[in-house]
């Protein structure tokens, strides 16, 4: 909260939701309130404009031939590399490898280092709060190698249990593998302080960032992981791109995740050579245009100030927080203290998540209600299904609003 006060005025959200075409949209009749932010985020006017611009103009097919499009396309992917790159502190864009998605991002890792890596009694381990894209894959590397998969237990106020954690790194623990920010609880979890014991042990770090690098500042080497996996799309860019960062140096080390076009050095008919980083972990011909959009969303975000998104969100939260908190029959998730993102997981006490996301829908507010690909969790939490709000930087106070009144009607109708 003091983060908010300190920066308050520093963005004008009415002015920037100018920006993003969709909010102008009506939903059964009643203006669009969009607080489904964790799933996926709506697109400013200047990345719709790169796709557009980018297929308008240049587009060609990258590293291939000299020709003047293949050239600037190639030119500007590359630029792409560079500007996510800036946005969490990596020295060297050449440890940006795209990839479709954060899952993508993590089954690089878990494939490419992972299946070469460990080996029998090997431990990994990961936490209760995480999605199933870094639970998953590891579970598929437990059942073809034999390692063993750990978790560190999540308190009911939503912290992780810091104590459990250090008991569970061992001298055979080879990866944490932890979420910075929770897509259910808004936990932002103390990554940096993570890294320290894991690099104690002599175990690497990856840190899902899929829910932070687009709400807060995101800095690799002040955290100080090993591997950093990120969602385009959840920071504005097009579906189908996210990113890895990797250490160069383990970049290096690693085998290629896929085999074919673009990956390689040469090939010959016994044998092939590896690209240089990142091409070597992007094979075949990738989502150009969605990557030069993807630099776009990074250049909106980078001109608000990654610090100031972060502050305006506080306030959300804050005063989403407190209005829910108005009605004992709401049920929060792990809001009990500490750094939260703006992201909360609640249930309406008689009435099934999916009928208070019915009725919010109705009035023309999207929310999601599910599991929120973290069963785990939610098993854990006593539950099957929450409905949960989450916001972005183009929400109001007065959206949140709307979405109480719209709860209130729910447990009116339901409860
Ligand atoms: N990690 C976290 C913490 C996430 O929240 C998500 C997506 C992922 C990984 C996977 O990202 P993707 O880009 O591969 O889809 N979370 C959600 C969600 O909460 N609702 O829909 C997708």
């Amino acid at each position: 909260m003091e983060r908010a006060a300190q920066n308050k005025t520093v963005f004008d959200p009415l002015k920037l939701r100018e920006d993003f075409p969709i909010l102008r949209r009506r939903v059964h009749g009643k203006p669009l309130v969009y607080l489904d932010n964790a799933a996926t985020t709506q697109k400013p006017n200047a990345v719709i404009d790169a796709l557009k611009n980018y297929y308008e103009t240049h587009n060609a097919n990258i590293h291939r031939g000299v020709h003047t499009l293949s050239y600037e396309s190639t030119l500007m992917y590359e630029e792409a590399h560079e500007k996510a790159a800036r946005l969490i502190g990596a020295p060297d864009w050449r440890s940006i490898v795209f990839t479709r998605n954060a899952t993508e991002s993590i089954n690089l890792v878990a494939y490419a280092w992972g299946l070469r890596n460990l080996k029998k009694n090997d431990e990994v381990l990961i936490t209760l709060m995480e999605h199933h894209s870094n639970i998953v894959p590891w579970q598929m590397l437990r059942d073809r190698i034999g390692i063993r998969l750990n978790y560190v237990r999540v308190g009911r106020g939503g912290e992780l249990d810091l104590d459990g954690l250090r008991g569970l790194i061992t001298e055979r623990t080879r990866l944490v593998s932890v979420v910075h920010a929770s897509n259910v609880l808004g936990t932002i979890n103390p990554v940096k302080l993570i890294a320290d014991a894991a690099h104690k042990a002599g175990a690497l770090v990856l840190v899902d960032a899929a829910q932070s690098v687009p709400h807060l500042p995101v800095d690799v080497i002040d955290i100080g992981c090993d591997f950093l996996a990120a969602s385009g799309h959840k920071m504005m860019g097009p579906t189908g791109t996210g990113f890895l960062y990797g250490k160069p140096e383990l970049l290096e080390s690693m085998d290629p995740f896929l085999y074919g076009g673009d990956m390689i050095e040469k090939v010959t008919m016994e044998r092939s050579t590896w690209n240089e980083l990142p091409w070597k972990f992007e094979a075949g011909t990738p989502d150009i245009g969605g990557a030069i959009a993807l630099g776009a969303a990074v250049d909106y975000i980078t001109a608000l100030g990654p610090e100031n998104v972060a502050a305006y969100e506080d306030e959300l939260l804050g005063h989403a927080l407190g209005r829910l908190s108005e009605h004992e029959w709401i049920k929060i998730y792990g809001h009990g203290g500490g750094e939260r993102v703006g992201v909360i997981s609640f249930n309406v006490e008689g009435v099934h998540p999916h009928d208070v996301a019915g009725v919010l829908d109705e009035e023309g507010i999207a929310v999601r209600s599910g599991h929120h690909c973290a069963q785990p969790l939610m098993a854990d939490l006593g539950m099957d299904y929450a409905v949960r709000m989450s916001f972005y930087l183009y929400n109001t106070k007065e959206e949140i609003d709307l979405a109480v009144e719209a709860i209130k009607k729910a447990k009116r109708i339901f409860g």
